[in-house]
């Protein structure tokens, strides 16, 4: 707490400062009908849709087409989609550019976390889109697609941080 206090300045008021910095943890939230998960806010589609409209979606929200990282956050996932019993969901996952390169579109960093069901992808040159399927026996894991298949979208985006009133 001290070096928090230190961090922001606090000095002599102390008392004035810890409050403000009430208001700033609480100020640190998703927008309205988003779910929260560690630092990310998640939305999921009720549309159908390609893989690129997908992207133009989240877009739209200031957001991404989701990117999984961690066992946690797949698990996270695949949670929401079972309380949605909602079946097939894109993510932002995709080998379009170099075949068999699996990146992430809006950093275009190759993953390092992935979760293909066993003997996924395998469709080649003809799928270049990942997609999370709920139904068995594929149970949430990842499977390549054709990118103009029709699916619902997965965005993601940071913590709403704006109404912030520490640290101006
Ligand atoms: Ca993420
Ligand atoms: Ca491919």
């Amino acid at each position: 707490m001290i070096g928090l206090l230190q961090k922001y300045h606090c000095g002599s008021k102390i008392v004035l400062c810890i409050l403000l910095l009430g208001v700033q943890k609480s100020a640190a939230e998703c927008p309205n009908g988003w779910t929260r998960f560690n630092d990310s806010c998640y939305s999921f589609g009720h549309h159908d849709v390609t893989f690129l409209e997908a992207t133009r979606f989240c877009s739209h929200y200031n957001a991404y087409l989701v990117i999984i990282e961690s066992d946690a956050e797949n698990k996270f996932i695949a949670s929401v989609l079972e309380e949605l019993n909602s079946n097939r969901h894109w993510i932002g996952l995709t080998d379009e550019i170099v075949e068999g390169t699996w990146k992430w579109y809006s950093t275009d960093k190759v993953a390092n976390y992935t979760d293909w069901y066993p003997g996924q992808p395998d469709l080649g040159g003809r799928a270049n889109c990942a997609d999370i399927l709920s139904s068995a026996p594929y149970a949430y894991h990842w499977l390549d697609d054709d990118c103009t298949s029709k699916f619902r979208p997965i965005c993601e985006r940071g913590l709403d941080t704006e109404t912030s009133i520490v640290g101006k």
